[in-house]
């Protein structure tokens, strides 16, 4: 039987490539400029695409009228704002994404990023190499502490679980904020964001991207949470009005910033850069060896059942697997 042809928008880890490789005829975009020239060879026969939010190509519902015999797109991640799911739902087709295999390395982060930002490690780091512990003493007692905290987890999944029950071993009060009360959770629930805000002095920003939750973290938020207040984001940049954030962190409305992921990453806005009271990071959350070897492991099994006409293994919920 002929192999399946697969389009791969971007550059993905080896082992994907590997196992995409022996199991279709891979259609491969180099950077996104390549995109039609790629699509022009290839489009009419493309029952697969390969994707993730890194490669720069938004699989939307334009892309997919172009691709007739699409059944099938593997995302390299757990967050899929990249991938227009309901267009996907809407022609049948599967969309997968990275569950589970990062939940733990997403939720270490979070927490270390949030440890960073109350508790000013990279600056103190900063201030050792800089010779200046000798010369000018001990770097200063933090005005900021977890001791006296509380956390409002802004999304309750998996990762906010996983975050949560981290943040509850440290001694934190937690509550979160979402669409609908969970039954089997004791914390305390919030459907108004501004109100969680009001009552507590951290935000946790782990909910899903896209145009659902774009600004959810607006300017009224923030000026909610107030002096004390810091938002740690390790979810998506677009979460989090940003040029709001920087006014916020620049005024004082709040106190300080962790950021795992931007509005525009890679290509970050030169003032967060400039803002003393944020941590800024380069979208790491998943980004160890193990975790992203599992990811990529799952990316591969989800497209390679497609190939074999078996059950992906991890369909989002838009599009629930029946049959090929
Ligand atoms: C990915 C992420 O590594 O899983 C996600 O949603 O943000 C990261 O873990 C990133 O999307 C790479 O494309």
């Amino acid at each position: 039987m002929s192999k399946p042809a697969l389009l791969q928008t971007g550059p993905m880890m080896a082992l994907i490539e590997k196992e995409l490789n022996a199991a279709f005829i891979v259609h491969k975009v180099a950077k996104p400029a390549d995109l039609e020239g790629v699509l022009a060879a290839s489009a009419g026969s493309i029952e697969a695409v390969c994707t993730g939010g890194h490669t720069g190509v938004k699989t939307d519902a334009a892309l997919m009228a172009r691709l007739p015999k699409l059944k099938v797109i593997g995302n390299f991640g757990v967050g899929y704002d990249s991938i227009d799911a309901a267009a996907a739902a809407k022609r049948g087709v599967i969309v997968t994404n990275t569950p589970d295999v990062l939940t733990e390395e997403v939720a270490d982060t979070a927490l270390g990023l949030l440890l960073m930002t109350v508790r000013e490690f990279g600056q103190a780091e900063q201030y050792l190499r800089a010779g200046r512990w000798g010369t000018e003493g001990d770097y200063r007692l933090t005005p900021q502490s977890l001791r006296d905290r509380s956390l409002g987890m802004v999304g309750y999944g998996r990762i906010g679980k996983a975050i949560a029950k981290r943040a509850a071993a440290f001694g934190m009060p937690i509550s979160y904020f979402g669409r609908t009360k969970q039954s089997d959770v004791a914390y305390p629930f919030y459907n108004d964001l501004t109100a969680m805000a009001r009552d507590v002095d951290t935000l946790m920003v782990i909910t899903p991207g896209g145009p659902q939750t774009k600004g959810l973290v607006s300017r009224s938020v923030l000026e909610a949470l107030g002096p004390r207040g810091i938002v740690v984001n390790i979810a998506r940049g677009s979460v989090v009005d940003e040029a709001a954030l920087i006014d916020a962190l620049h005024k004082g409305t709040i106190w300080g910033a962790g950021l795992d992921v931007m509005y525009n990453e890679p290509n970050i806005d030169p003032a967060l850069l400039k803002l003393p009271n944020t941590v800024l990071l380069p979208h790491v959350g998943s980004a160890s060896i193990h975790t992203r070897n599992g990811m990529g492991q799952l990316v591969a099994d989800n497209l390679k059942a497609y190939a074999a006409k078996k059950a992906p293994l991890t369909p989002v919920p838009e599009t629930p697997f029946k049959a090929w």
